[in-house]
């Protein structure tokens, strides 16, 4: 692999995981949002959006983005967000 490839590749590494570092707080705070409107869920669905909402945020502290994503992406299903 050349100098400049590995310059391309490692470039668009670090924008990628820039964009999922933006991601997981866009996600926590549409969770956060839709949690204070007191959403229509029954006590283990809320248990579980908040269950997910931790694990997301812990996921994302930990730098693994694209599990946090993921996480948030299942409590985010349960609130009927998107
Ligand atoms: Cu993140």
């Amino acid at each position: 692999m050349s100098i400049r490839r590995m310059i391309v590749a490692l470039a668009l590494t670090i924008a990628s995981s820039t964009a999922f570092a933006m991601h997981c707080p866009v996600d926590m705070k549409q969770i956060d949002e839709a949690l204070a409107k007191k959403p229509n869920l029954t006590s283990e669905q809320l248990a579980e959006v908040k269950k997910y909402r931790a694990e997301g945020e812990a996921l994302h502290k930990a730098g693994k983005h694209q599990e946090s994503v993921d996480t948030l992406a299942k409590a985010k299903k349960i609130l009927g967000i998107q």
